[in-house]
């Protein structure tokens, strides 16, 4: 019997968690926190969010991903964002 490595869970498992906060002004309410979070959702390399109106903070862990694309995303919907 061959044996199967899952090389590919393996890694997965052992790669680092990365985590970035963006500064993000025009969030009013809960209404606005739930349209970056589906924006956000549809990020497969965003494993966890944390969306802060009250101190215009979004916080994301991720792999390794082009985080321009996560600004101009949240961008998109009419807030004004920052990479802290
Ligand atoms: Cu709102």
């Amino acid at each position: 019997m061959p044996i199967t490595v899952r090389h590919g869970l393996a890694y997965r498992e052992k790669e680092e968690m990365m985590h970035t906060t963006f500064d993000v002004q025009g969030m009013h309410c809960e209404a606005c926190e739930n349209r970056i979070k589906t924006t956000l959702q549809t990020f497969p390399a965003i494993t966890a969010m944390e969306v802060d109106h009250r101190h215009d903070r979004v916080a994301i862990e991720h792999q390794e991903m082009d985080l321009e694309a996560v600004a101009t995303a949240i961008a998109g919907l009419g807030f004004t964002v920052a990479q802290v």
